[in-house]
């Protein structure tokens, strides 16, 4: 791996490889040959045909792969637009399992704690418990808490084997929205059946019909969005607590140089807030203080790291291409990774560091970590193995820090329980502000900006880009996942940046207190988005329908299957969804393409499509938002009138 980077040096500019000062920081300022993701972008090129630009690639029997173009077929005889939708289902079927099967861990979570199974896991958000119980149909009455939350967990496990019917959580959804999938026939039966279906349907010789595979890809999608994650993260937020609003600060300057410091770097936050509660013990720091550290420093990467934010305030020192640079600081004792995004180079990596690296979940384990796995039952036990092992790796730091003083302040914790009470106060919380602020035009729209980063496109140029060119224009954004961190190692998501905000924008932002970019959560999270975007609905003036609000999804260095379903989901609750950087898998299709986008539009009232060019895509999601305005009949700014008594008489 060395190799690459010798091959490399000199090659690419440091300002092509990351925006982030710290990242390109500890690049520049390492005094070893650690090859990184950025070296073996350089030396290792995209595949074109894998990637479906030019041609595409089915690898589904043995009788291939086969490299098929326009005309050509695969030896079944499968066409482009076969082979480039199955593709692109497949890539929703790994992202809508990845966010389900966490969400699966926190419901089997919650039934261990009902049962008093987990030691060191509580209730912390009872209303929310209730609030949730309800929605997937669980009765409450006078009964007992631990009770609620046991069949709360039964309920929720089931509905990823439910064979028939509809999911519960689409109920969540506008009463429109469930008749437009109604009409579509793809509302969701069960979670897992969704997953194993459109799996099939990809076998050799199954679902040969671009529209109808695309139809399963809008099915398995929502079972994610409206299931899956939905599921994640109210279970999450009813253990761990709802989000509010929390300050912190953000990247690799939030490592302490005298200090334990342990990673958190994943999705699952289970064990992790243990790790973060166990941090505090008078204990464990005086025995941190007995190896010659002056305490423990407990710092995130990735979703983890969001989770924690979210709730606890810890720091983000970095996102999904981050994660090689944190051990190359040199002052990481542990870094302990759960699922999803973990690179699997950190193994060769920590061989250069006294970095320990731990696995610690039964479904992740990765050559050169130690597996420490967390079971059911052993969380507390396991949380204090683990930092008493990060405090006696620090006498073995033998490196030169290198670590970066390049931190920035943040508010996050925008959870949308928070998000009324901001708006609207404690005793008028409700979504009715932000109603009444996109119906007069002091803010145009709101544009997610959610997903990874891709060490193909600069590290978080596009993020920050069309951050500030959005919020400029009076566009609210709201960031999930990497996208998130980006944005807030950027400064943006302080109050104070709503110096880069239009005058519309800022004037919100200065009644509620807010910044002009909103953290919203992890990847899971993004269901918070639409449970925000109902609730708008709900609250009334803008239409009856997801598709009809001003809104936009981008995801613009996205590089997971994740990123896919998310995408694919928002699509099929209504809303425009571009993404950037590098091509969705269907590019060379453009059958599949007028599927996505015309075919999309008219079956769900959203669009899904790939815009290689930063600024068309700033331009074709404003156009879009102005679109919904012009037909919502609020595009043209109304001149405020003051009206005098007799005015007001007369009304
Ligand atoms: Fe080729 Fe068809 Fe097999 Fe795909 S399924 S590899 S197109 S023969
Ligand atoms: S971590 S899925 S790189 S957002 Fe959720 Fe970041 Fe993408 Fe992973």
């Amino acid at each position: 791996m060395a190799e690459d980077k010798k091959k490399n040096k000199g090659k690419r500019e440091i300002s092509e490889i990351s925006v982030d000062e710290a990242v390109c920081y500890v690049i520049e300022n390492t005094d070893k040959e650690v090859s990184t993701v950025f070296d073996r972008a350089q030396s290792m090129k995209p595949c074109p045909i894998g990637s479906g630009i030019s041609g595409i690639c089915c690898k589904n029997c043995s009788m291939g792969p086969c490299r098929v173009r326009e005309g050509k077929t695969g030896l079944c005889g499968a066409t482009l637009s076969t082979i480039a939708a199955r593709n692109f289902a497949r890539h929703v079927a790994a992202g809508a399992s990845a966010h389900s099967d966490h969400g699966r861990d926190m419901a089997h979570m919650l039934g261990l704690v009902a049962e008093d199974k987990a030691p060191g896991v509580e209730i912390k958000d009872e209303l929310k418990l209730l609030k949730f119980a309800k929605n997937i149909g669980v009765k409450i009455d006078d009964r007992d808490i631990k009770e609620i939350a046991k069949e709360t967990a039964d309920k929720a496990l089931s509905l990823f084997g439910q064979q028939h019917g509809e999911i519960d959580l689409i109920k969540m959804a506008p009463k429109k929205r469930q008749d437009v999938w109604k009409k579509s026939k793809i509302i969701p039966r069960g979670i897992d059946r969704e997953v194993v279906e459109i799996m099939h349907r990809t076998h050799v010789g199954v679902d040969q019909h671009a529209e109808h595979i695309l139809d399963a890809c809008l099915r398995t999608a929502l079972s994610d969005g409206w299931g899956g994650s939905m599921i994640g993260t109210e279970i999450s937020d009813i253990l761990f607590g709802t989000p509010r609003a929390v300050c912190a600060k953000a990247n690799l300057g939030m490592l302490a140089k005298d200090e334990v410091n342990i990673v958190i770097h994943g999705h699952e936050p289970t064990l992790s807030e243990i790790i973060v509660g166990l941090a505090d013990d008078k204990e464990l720091i005086e025995y941190a203080k007995t190896k010659g550290a002056k305490s423990i420093n407990v710092v995130g990467i990735c979703c983890t790291a969001n989770e924690m934010l979210m709730r606890q305030g810890i720091a983000p020192i970095g996102n999904f291409l981050s994660q090689e640079m944190a051990i190359m600081t040199g002052a990481v004792e542990l870094m302990i990774v759960d699922i999803q995004c973990i690179m699997q180079a950190l193994g060769e990596v920590t061989k250069e560091y006294h970095t320990k690296l731990i696995t610690c979940s039964p479904k992740c384990k990765i050559s050169g970590a130690t597996h420490m796995e967390f079971q059911d039952n052993n969380g507390l036990e396991l949380a204090r193995e683990i930092i008493k092992m990060a405090i006696d790796n620090f006498k073995n730091r033998k490196e030169k820090l290198c670590i970066p003083d390049i931190t920035s302040d943040m508010v996050a914790g925008f959870s949308h329980e928070y998000i009324k009470y901001a708006l609207g106060g404690r005793f008028r919380e409700s979504f009715r502000p932000l109603n009444d602020a996109i119906i007069d035009g002091r803010i145009q729209g709101v544009v997610a900006i959610v997903g990874c980063n891709n060490a193909r496109v600069t590290h978080d140029k596009y993020h920050n880009y069309l951050t500030k060119e959005l919020i400029k224009r009076d566009y609210l954004v709201a960031v999930t996942g990497c996208a998130a961190i980006s944005t807030a190692k950027c400064g943006l998501m302080i109050p104070e940046a709503m110096e880069y905000a239009g005058e519309g924008l800022r004037s919100i932002c200065e009644t509620g207190g807010i910044p002009p970019v909103l953290h919203v959560g992890s990847c899971v999270d993004n269901s918070r988005i639409l449970t925000v975007l109902s609730e708008v609905v709900e609250e009334g003036g803008l239409g009856e329908d997801i598709s009809d609000l001003p809104v936009a999804g981008i995801a613009p260095e996205w590089m997971s299957e994740k990123a896919i379903s998310i995408g694919t989901y928002c699509t099929a609750s209504g809303v425009y969804v571009a993404f950037c950087g590098e091509p969705i898998p269907v590019e060379s299709s453009s059958e599949v393409k007028e599927l996505m986008t015309k075919g999309w539009q008219e079956k769900c009232g959203g669009q899904l499509e790939y815009i290689a060019d930063v600024d068309e895509l700033l331009n074709k999601v404003i156009d879009v938002i102005q679109a919904k305005r012009k037909a919502l009949k609020i595009d043209v700014k109304k001149e405020r009138v003051l009206l005098d008594m007799e005015a007001r008489r007369s009304l």
